[in-house]
């Protein structure tokens, strides 16, 4: 299997997360990257590629132009005011407020977010530009049929990145990026699905009203997880997108069992829909030991849900988003690989 992945995911190497109250260094990381590719090497799997560079064209088609512009200077503005920490919001416009967007930086830090514990840093747009491109080189390689499956190691990851507003570690959407380009290849139908701890509340946000790319969500229920407000079971899309989405919140302490279930439902309507690729938005925060995350998924379980997922037999591009057990992230991550590659 390709894996397509460049050191520039260094570049995010934010010092700060707000978390619990204290500012910690953050669970997004760069050494995640390094157990994952420890592991591929140890167990001499797939074959790492280079990204090819793409411009803004791709991100200009899932998200909003206005947001795409602040992020590409945020940090720049930030460092101009003075302040000497990382760029943070401080405030939202929260219920019955305005939507006008704010002059000064810091009001355009809480109308293009949607969390706090993302702190923007020196060198976070320019990681997430190349974050993209191994999305976009991903898509190209599963697009052209070149390969019936690839795996883009993308760093920072990106399925909480909405329309117009980054947030829990996620500055531009990779999925839905190449998603949109597997489309744009020919792809009539294209479905998502995100087994991501947490729902994948960008990716339902950009595809939310539109019938042609199906997007199904397993994660922790919003009542009791990050991010909160979005994820619902009841949140099946809009207009022509009705029947489009299909979340499956699971409580805290669910079991791999009880979450295959989700999953084989989730696969099922897949299935149903009929997509001509499929992306995958793998998270391995599912597992037990995930320090910000209450499911109880074991190494083999993700074997198990690369084997499940494979019975598709789409084309079908992975691409990472969180896990923070980082000790066991690549064992879970080569162990999805190799069930859904079936080897
Ligand atoms: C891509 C991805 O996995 N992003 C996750 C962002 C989560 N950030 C918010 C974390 C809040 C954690 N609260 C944990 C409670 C632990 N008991
Ligand atoms: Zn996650």
């Amino acid at each position: 299997m390709k894996i397509i992945y460049s050191e520039e995911h260094r570049l995010r190497d934010s010092k700060t997360e707000l978390f619990g109250g204290e500012l910690v260094q953050p669970f997004e990381r760069p050494s995640r990257m390094d157990l994952i590719l420890k592991q591929i090497d140890l167990r001499s799997y797939g074959e790492i590629v280079e990204p090819v560079s793409f411009g803004l064209d791709e991100v200009l088609r899932v998200h909003d132009a206005g947001y795409v512009e602040f992020m590409a200077g945020a940090w720049e503005e930030w460092v101009a005011t003075g302040y000497k920490g990382e760029a943070m919001p401080t405030c939202w416009p929260a219920r019955r407020m305005s939507d006008k967007i704010p002059t000064f930086v810091e009001g355009k830090l809480g109308y293009y977010s949607l969390a706090t514990e993302t702190s923007i840093s020196e060198g976070t747009w320019e990681a997430a530009l190349v974050s993209k491109d191994v999305a976009l080189t991903g898509a190209k390689i599963v697009g052209s049929g070149q390969e019936r499956i690839a795996f883009a190691l993308c760093r920072p990851p990106g399925h909480h990145a909405a329309i117009d507003m980054y947030g829990g570690y996620c500055f531009i959407n990779n999925a839905a990026v190449a998603a949109q380009s597997l489309r744009d290849q020919g792809a009539k139908k294209v479905a998502i699905l995100d087994v991501d701890f947490h729902h994948g509340n960008g990716t339902q946000d950009i595809f939310y009203a539109r019938d042609d790319v199906f997007f199904a969500s397993l994660h922790g229920d919003p009542a009791d997880a990050f991010p909160h407000f979005l994820g619902y079971a009841d949140e099946t899309g809009s207009g022509a997108g009705e029947g489009f989405t299909q979340n499956y919140p699971f409580a805290p302490g669910t079991g791999f069992e009880e979450w295959r279930i989700g999953l084989g439902d989730a696969i099922k309507r897949i299935e149903a829909f009929g997509p001509d690729a499929l992306v995958v938005s793998l998270g391995t925060d599912t597992y037990k030991e995930d320090p910000i995350s209450f499911f109880k998924l074991d190494h083999e379980d993700f074997t198990v849900m690369g084997q499940d997922i494979a019975k598709l037999n789409k084309p079908t591009l992975v691409v990472m988003e969180g896990g923070y057990a980082i000790d066991d992230i690549g064992i879970n991550t080569v162990n999805f690989l190799s069930g859904i590659e079936g080897s």
